[in-house]
């Protein structure tokens, strides 16, 4: 019997009908091999951080069940932003998909290209505004409850889009 896993994944999108792109990846992750996804958040519409001067954001985090390792769903989520056609121009430059790796069970993971938790997740709150949504008890290793971590950042320019559906 292959072992199980929890993972968080972070959707983002903000090219190209983000909200499709973001629909589409969820489908996507829920038909991976060893993958079954267990919850999947509303949309959030949120401003772009890190580099203003390009569109808002759609954000969105699903849990998965799986048996890939970190490794593997690593490379399978790189797999989905190629068919969605992401193009990797400068540091958060806009692109029609992100898929991250937010959390992996307890795991803290520091490899190349694979930072497990997500370094910076802790301090956004499109991640922790639909992570909590779905997840509220969850734990970040090495800083404590989703919770707490949501009460220590400014989540105004995030608003759910489209409220989480049963599909
Ligand atoms: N992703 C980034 C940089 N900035 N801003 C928002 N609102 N949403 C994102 O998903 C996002 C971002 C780098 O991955
Ligand atoms: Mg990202
Ligand atoms: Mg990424």
């Amino acid at each position: 019997m292959p072992d199980h896993h929890i993972a968080f994944v972070a959707l983002g999108a903000n090219l190209d009908d983000p909200v499709r792109q973001v629909e589409s990846a969820m489908n996507e992750l829920a038909a991976l091999a060893g993958t079954r996804l267990l919850g999947r958040s509303g949309l959030y519409a949120s401003a772009p951080s890190g580099y203003a001067d390009q569109p808002d954001y759609v954000n969105a985090v699903a849990k998965l069940d799986t048996s890939l390792s970190p490794r593997e769903l690593l490379d399978q989520l790189l797999e989905i932003e190629r068919q969605h056609g992401r193009e990797r121009t400068f540091r958060n430059s806009p692109r029609t998909l992100d898929l991250d790796i937010l959390l992996y069970d307890d795991l803290e993971l520091d490899e190349s290209g694979l930072h497990v938790p997500h370094p910076r997740m802790h301090e956004r709150a499109f991640v922790l505004l639909p992570l909590a949504e779905i997840d509220p008890d969850a734990v970040l290793p090495g800083r404590g409850p989703v919770v707490d971590a949501l009460a220590g950042v400014v989540r105004n320019s995030v608003r759910l889009l489209a409220p989480r559906t049963s599909r």
